[in-house]
């Protein structure tokens, strides 16, 4: 739960009138809260481009540009809640304030208590806020991400290979894939266990990571299956990666048992996207070069680029 302190809590007050302001200031801070005081919408903005403020306290008449233009201005700009205050009931609208962004509305004379209780429910309903955009963003990153490898899972992979798609065909950019599935895995897990099995998915997840760009994404597309998108990536550069990948997941060393010390090897299918085919047809040659280097004899690299014939790298 995010709780942000009162003395965390940033408030800037704007009115001309140097005695409501200095008692707002001398009030809030007697409920804790710390704050700066300006007499001008420009000294306001000039302040608030140097301090993190939570939420401005501003009156609607000030000299220059009034208190409206200026919660227009900070809700444009700045992560910041305002409540404005007015002389004059029926000068400028509720409806007005709120349309601007504000969060709320007080008239003079000013009730200090009514102000601090507003001022507080503006506070925790920016904190509901926050917390909600947090938890919606974890449920987000939940929702794509594989949770034993945290690789991206199958259904962001095809989202993802969409968008990638999309761009290699609107910009006529390079776009390669990479089928990987780790060789003999069955046997694997029937001779440490299941556990010990999830232990080398997750590792390799990690070694695979460990091999890409930023740009670059890596998913488990099933049980021991992984996939690796290649944005601008051609077929004379895509045998680079994968050999990168197949190198380090054979270079890393499990102990299934105390004392012994095993590899694991992946077959890879590796190709290019070729302008205006089917998103469907670009996975399937894919997979079907994988499948190749399975037929081959495993612990390889094979490649089938569109109307050409496959090419394998042996180990
Ligand atoms: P190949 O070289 O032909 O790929 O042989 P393989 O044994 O790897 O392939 P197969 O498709 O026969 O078996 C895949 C195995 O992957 C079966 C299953 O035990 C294992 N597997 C799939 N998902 C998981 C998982 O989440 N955890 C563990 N530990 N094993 C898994
Ligand atoms: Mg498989
Ligand atoms: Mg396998």
């Amino acid at each position: 739960m995010i709780k942000q302190s009162k003395i965390d809590t940033c408030v800037l007050i704007v009115d001309d009138d140097s005695n409501i302001r200095d008692s707002i200031h001398e009030f809030i801070g007697m409920a804790g809260y710390k704050s700066f005081e300006t007499s001008s919408a420009e000294e306001a903005l000039e302040i608030l481009r140097t301090n993190t403020i939570h939420v401005v306290i501003t009156d609607i008449r000030l000299p220059g540009m009034n208190g409206l233009e200026l919660t227009d201005l900070i809700k444009n700009r700045y992560d910041t809640d305002v409540i404005v205050i007015t002389g004059y009931i029926g000068d400028y609208s509720y409806e007005e304030a709120i349309n601007k962004g504000a969060s709320d509305f007080v008239s003079k004379p000013i009730r200090f208590e009514e102000l601090l209780l507003r001022m507080r429910r503006v506070l925790r309903e920016r904190n509901i806020t926050k917390e909600r955009a947090l938890i919606l963003a974890r449920l987000q990153d939940l929702a794509i991400t594989d949770g034993l490898t945290k690789l991206y899972n199958s259904r962001y992979f095809y989202k993802q290979l969409d968008s990638e798609v999309d761009r290699s065909k609107r910009y006529n950019h390079p776009l390669s894939l990479l089928f990987l599935d780790i060789d003999h895995f069955k046997h694997y897990n029937d001779t440490y266990g299941h556990l010990e099995g999830d232990k080398v998915l997750a590792r390799i997840g990690k070694a695979i990571k460990l091999c890409l760009r930023k740009m670059d994404t890596a998913y488990r597309y099933g049980g021991e299956e992984f996939t690796v998108i290649l944005p601008e990536t051609s077929r004379g550069e895509v045998m680079t990666v994968a050999k990168r990948i197949k190198d380090a997941i054979e270079n890393e060393k499990f102990s299934p048992q105390s004392g012994k010390s095993v590899s694991i090897t992946i077959s890879i299918g590796a190709t290019e996207y070729c302008r205006d085919e089917r998103i469907s047809g670009f996975v399937q040659r894919a997979d079907k070069a994988m499948y190749l280097s399975k037929q081959r004899g495993r612990n390889q690299i094979s490649t089938i680029f569109s109307n050409e014939h496959s090419e394998s790298t042996d180990s």
